[in-house]
């Protein structure tokens, strides 16, 4: 798969963006000016090739992926994001669910026996869900099945819930690590600068919040992701700036795993007014944000918001990771609009998704350790999605 970058960068009519090419070659950090200069003005074959370039340099071909399942304790939320299709509010709490910690360890144990890793538990913002449940639910599940990986809440929950017990967020991330909690995963971030997070979700928790909260799990050995919601009301320069503030964190801990850029989807929210961005602006993301996060090691395609076929593209746009097999157990992209009405794929499918991409396909866990290389693995004949034949 590997291009003659110097080729690339030498045919680019753009002496700025030349340069730009040539740092990322010789491994130099590229600036926020630098960013900004690549959404603005760099085409897509330009920044996909320097992507695909620095995607092969770090990890060749391999693609990972895990079995993974999601619990949502709940989709009452006492916020009110406005790119939101899947919360109620409390006052409507009869439209929405509310799971109990039976339910929940049943969903676990509906898994008894087959090969899953990971279990990742996010919801709302339930006002009479309290550190104490959720502490009672990963005990439960540590004590069922030690060995699943629980990566679970954003600090949109994880705030709201150390606030109401009092603790600061390095107590309170010691007390759920302690409990099992085992990561963090990416949500909650959205847009970090204040001009469009006051305009989207201004009542929860803020950036500094936010970035705090990761810290606190990274002091304590714990890893976590970063998502970053695009495609909305935000310009270039806040994405710049969104991508700048983790890019930073990571320096100070290096706790972060991997870098998910979100789609935003446009249905049954109240952005519904605002367009989706398109294919090849979604191609640009992936690929500027693996030239601009330069010490996080993986970049994911979620592919239950993208839908296959694009998150298949996206691997040759710098990105190495396209998550789980998920078992049709989120409602969050459905409720928005993706293609993916139940999102599931087997193994074998997303084995064939990732081949027929021409990489190569391997299982991990969550914290990227290879549990199994796929790439001798016959599927042919496994049909990821007929109309991709
Ligand atoms: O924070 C909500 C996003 C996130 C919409 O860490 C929307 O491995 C698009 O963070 N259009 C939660 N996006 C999901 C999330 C996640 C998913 C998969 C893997 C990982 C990981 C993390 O979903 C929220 C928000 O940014 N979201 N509504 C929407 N209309
Ligand atoms: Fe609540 Fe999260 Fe939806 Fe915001 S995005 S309304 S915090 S569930």
């Amino acid at each position: 798969m590997s291009t003659n970058i110097q080729q690339v960068i030498a045919a680019e009519q753009n002496p700025a963006l030349r340069t730009i090419g040539e740092k990322i070659v010789n491994k130099q950090r590229i600036t926020p000016e630098d960013g900004l200069l690549l959404f603005e003005q760099a085409s897509l074959p330009y920044v996909g090739a320097l992507a695909n370039f620095v995607r092969e340099r770090l990890h060749g071909d391999t693609t990972y992926f895990n079995r993974n399942f999601h619990i949502e304790p709940t989709n009452v939320c006492v916020f009110a994001c406005s790119f939101c299709s899947y919360s109620r509010l409390y006052a409507h709490r009869e439209e929405g669910w509310e799971l109990t910690t039976d339910e929940m360890l049943n969903i676990v144990k509906g898994y008894d026996g087959k090969p899953v890793t990971e279990v990742h538990i996010v919801g709302g913002v339930h006002p009479k869900l309290n550190m104490e449940f959720f502490a009672d639910l990963l005990r439960k599940i540590k004590a069922h099945r030690p060995e699943l990986h629980i990566k679970g809440f954003t600090p949109v929950e994880l705030d709201y819930m150390f606030r109401k017990a009092k603790m600061t967020a390095d107590e309170g991330m010691k007390y759920l690590h302690e409990a099992g909690l085992d990561s963090l995963p990416g949500g909650g971030a959205e847009i970090f600068h204040p001009e469009v997070r006051e305009k989207i979700c201004a009542d929860k928790v803020n950036a500094e919040g936010w970035l705090a909260i990761h810290e606190a799990a990274h002091k304590l050995g714990m890893h976590s992701n970063a998502t970053m919601l695009y495609g909305h009301i935000e310009e270039f320069r806040h994405r710049i700036d969104h991508m700048e503030r983790l890019r930073q964190l990571q320096d100070k801990t290096g706790g972060f795993n991997t870098f998910i850029p979100l789609k935003f989807r446009n249905k049954q929210n109240d952005m519904s007014n605002v367009p989706e961005s398109s294919v090849i602006e979604d191609m640009r993301m992936y690929a500027i944000a693996r030239l601009y996060m330069d010490n996080f090691p993986h970049l994911k395609a979620y592919w239950p918001m993208l839908g296959r076929h694009n998150a298949q593209l996206t691997l040759s746009f710098g990105v190495n990771d396209i998550d789980g097999t998920i078992d049709d157990s989120t409602k969050i992209y459905s409720m928005a609009g993706s293609e993916e009405q139940n999102p599931a794929m087997s193994t074998a499918q997303l084995v064939t998704l990732i081949k027929q991409a021409k990489r190569k396909p391997v299982e991990r866990d969550t914290l990227y350790k290879v549990l199994h290389d796929y790439s001798e693995m016959e599927v042919d004949k496994i049909d990821v999605d007929p109309s991709m034949n």
